[in-house]
């Protein structure tokens, strides 16, 4: 027998166990000195995987057989454009669906997808530490928090709690900024890191597990999907909807904007009474965002909504109904079929029964470089892997799925390309035109709600990334508004607030802007309990200035080619409550004062 003599217990058995799944291979370098580390690393592939390493590598020899032959896996599955709810930002049905949304976010629980390194971007640390923009530098984690506080404190809800998936590549670094920050003022437990395992590389069609130059087995991440098998195992979504819970959402690494639909989306999963409500944006043809379909299956008589991934849509689209494959629709610009952000609401007591009875796997895929026309040889060791987004296919026909799509600059703009690789892309999406998306969306919202906010009259390129929407740069902090119902009560007097092209505002905290005229850089910032009134404000200064990255700059600064400096001048008020603020311009002195009263309403 290939198993080495003298071992005993659990490493026996792990052995016995490789030996009847043909992966005695794994073996064959096998000595006592590694065996602790090696067995450790088996053992982890046996038990993180459902069904162990045999329901993997039946699996995958399934899953290898039929990608040598070349099925299809749509095979037999025709797209067309589903119906979905499509809201305008603003309109009369935006605030509607807020409306209820907002009662309904009191009872909602985040799940961040956080274990992936991100390869693309060329950054080599985890990508939530990445500064969302760069006149605060507020980390996407941070972020995330920040949001999740700000809907608890503005629904008046208990602590909302917050799943944050990690890998072995990002849970150190993700553990060590959450303490290093006191979790960004979550409260203890509302955060659950939960963990996910690679899975083995595969050598060949045979399912043979790949071995480094030391004999360990290969491993490579099983992708997003994961999320669904940790949420059933660790218990979780189960304790949330027994403590009430009632809505899902789901959330990618590197989107801040994704939360500004959250009230409007979730007003939208109540009202249609959805399992699953995807937030769409509209897709440009050929955009590495997957498009969602609605697949019919003649000969099976089934039918779902479900995304279709960026590279298997244009396939599937020659195959069946568009032999042009995945262009523009009737609009000439982008896809018809909307773009899938991976963002995501799910009812949380159906989601709980379902992952009772799929224990949360979903389907797989394998993905092999083939060496030759005989597919028999991979480039490289190949792995099976699995998306989050995929969950609806595991659901009964009467469970409904929708979509909700809205404008793309109200709720897209992630950091996922490296500078030169974004460069010619449409939209960039790399850590400059993320964060230029930023300072738009904020500077769109204003307008909409009537303020006079000026636009860039000339571009600027930073190590090749041209962009006319850098300026001006606004950042309104969670804390400000979450949904635009709330931001309008923010800014009551639309007709008394003007912002320069040049401008920098930085709002945080309880802050009302009754009457602003700005031309360069603000930054108020209000905690705990301060309420702040911002009232015939004239201010003029040199504002902020974007300029070269120094050659010393972190790597974080580096990957966009800037940063942004603080004009002296540029005043910065930390009101720190409890208390009523106004900062007014004195109108004598023309300087910027700040008066304080108590808030008789705590008392
Ligand atoms: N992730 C994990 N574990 C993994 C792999 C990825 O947690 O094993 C996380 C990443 O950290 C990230 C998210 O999953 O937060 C998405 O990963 P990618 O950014 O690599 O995903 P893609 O860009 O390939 O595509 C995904 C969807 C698309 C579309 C797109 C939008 O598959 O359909 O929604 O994001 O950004």
């Amino acid at each position: 027998s290939a198993v080495p003599d003298g071992l005993t217990g659990r490493s026996k058995e792990l052995a016995d166990l490789l030996v009847s799944l043909g992966q005695e291979h794994l073996l064959d370098g096998y000595t006592p000195e590694k065996g602790k580390t090696f067995f450790e690393q088996i053992g982890t592939l046996e038990s993180s995987y459902p069904g162990g390493i045999k329901a993997y590598i039946e699996s995958a020899k399934e899953l290898l057989a039929a990608s040598a032959r070349g099925d299809n896996p749509l095979e037999g599955w025709v797209p067309s454009v589903p119906n979905g709810e499509a809201l305008e930002f603003g309109s009369d049905a935006w605030c509607e669906n807020e409306a209820i949304g907002a009662v309904e976010a009191k009872r909602c629980a985040f799940v961040l997808v956080a274990g992936g390194l991100g390869e693309r971007l060329g950054y080599s640390r985890i990508k939530v530490e990445l500064p969302t923009e760069t006149v605060t530098g507020t980390a996407y984690l941070d972020y995330y928090v920040q949001t999740i506080l700000a809907i608890q404190k503005a629904t008046k809800s208990r602590p909302l709690p917050l799943a944050i998936m990690v890998s072995g590549d990002t849970e150190t670094m993700t553990k060590e900024m959450l303490a290093a920050n006191n979790n960004f003022g979550a409260a203890p437990g509302q955060i659950t890191l939960l963990k996910q395992e690679k899975v083995a590389a595969l050598a060949d069609n045979d399912a043979r597990i790949a071995v480094d130059d030391d004999g360990a087995p290969i491993t490579k991440p099983h992708g997003h999907g994961d999320v669904h098998v940790l949420l059933h195992s660790s218990g979780l979504v189960r304790k949330w909807a027994n403590m009430g819970i009632d809505w899902v959402y789901f959330f990618q690494d590197t989107n801040a904007l994704g939360f500004r639909p959250l009230y409007a989306t979730l007003g939208v999963s109540k009202k249609l009474g959805l399992h699953c409500n995807f937030l769409t944006v509209p897709r440009f043809p050929g955009q590495a965002v997957g498009g969602i379909a609605k697949l019919d299956n003649a000969a099976e008589g089934k039918s779902m909504v479900i995304n279709v991934e960026y590279n298997q849509l244009d396939p599937l689209l020659r195959s069946t109904v568009s032999p042009s494959g995945d262009v523009a629709g009737p609009d000439g610009v982008h896809s018809p079929y909307p773009g899938n952000i991976n963002s995501f609401v799910l009812a949380c007591k159906p989601y709980a029964s379902t992952l009772d009875k799929t224990k949360g796997v979903m389907g797989e895929f394998v993905n092999p470089k083939y060496a030759d026309a005989t597919k028999t040889k991979f480039k490289k060791p190949a792995r099976l892997e699995c998306m989050m987004q995929d969950y609806p296919k595991v659901l009964p026909a009467e469970e409904l799925v929708g979509f909700t799509s809205v404008a793309n600059w109200i709720a897209f703009s992630p950091c996922k390309n490296a500078t030169a690789d974004a460069v010619g892309k449409t939209p960039p999406a790399c850590a400059l035109s993320a964060e230029a998306d930023q300072y738009f969306h904020c500077a769109e919202m204003l307008r909409l709600r009537g303020c006079a906010v000026s636009k860039m009259t000339s571009a600027e390129t930073w190590d090749g990334i041209t962009s006319d929407i850098l300026s001006p740069s606004i950042v309104l902090a969670p804390s400000v508004a979450v949904s635009y119902t709330d931001l309008k009560t923010k800014f009551p007097a639309p007709d008394f607030v003007t912002i320069s092209a040049a401008s920098t505002l930085v709002l945080s905290g309880d802050v009302t802007v009754r009457s602003l005229n700005l031309d360069g850089g603000l930054v108020i910032k209000g905690t705990k309990n301060a309420k702040i009134t911002v009232l015939e404000c004239l201010v003029k200064n040199s504002g902020f200035k974007r300029v070269e990255a120094p050659d010393d700059a972190p790597e974080s600064t580096r990957i966009r080619g800037y940063e942004t400096v603080k004009g002296d001048d540029v005043p910065v008020l930390d009101l720190v409550g409890p208390g009523l603020f106004f900062v007014t311009t004195d109108p004598v002195t023309k300087q910027l004062t700040t008066t304080r009263k108590p808030d008789c309403s705590l008392s």
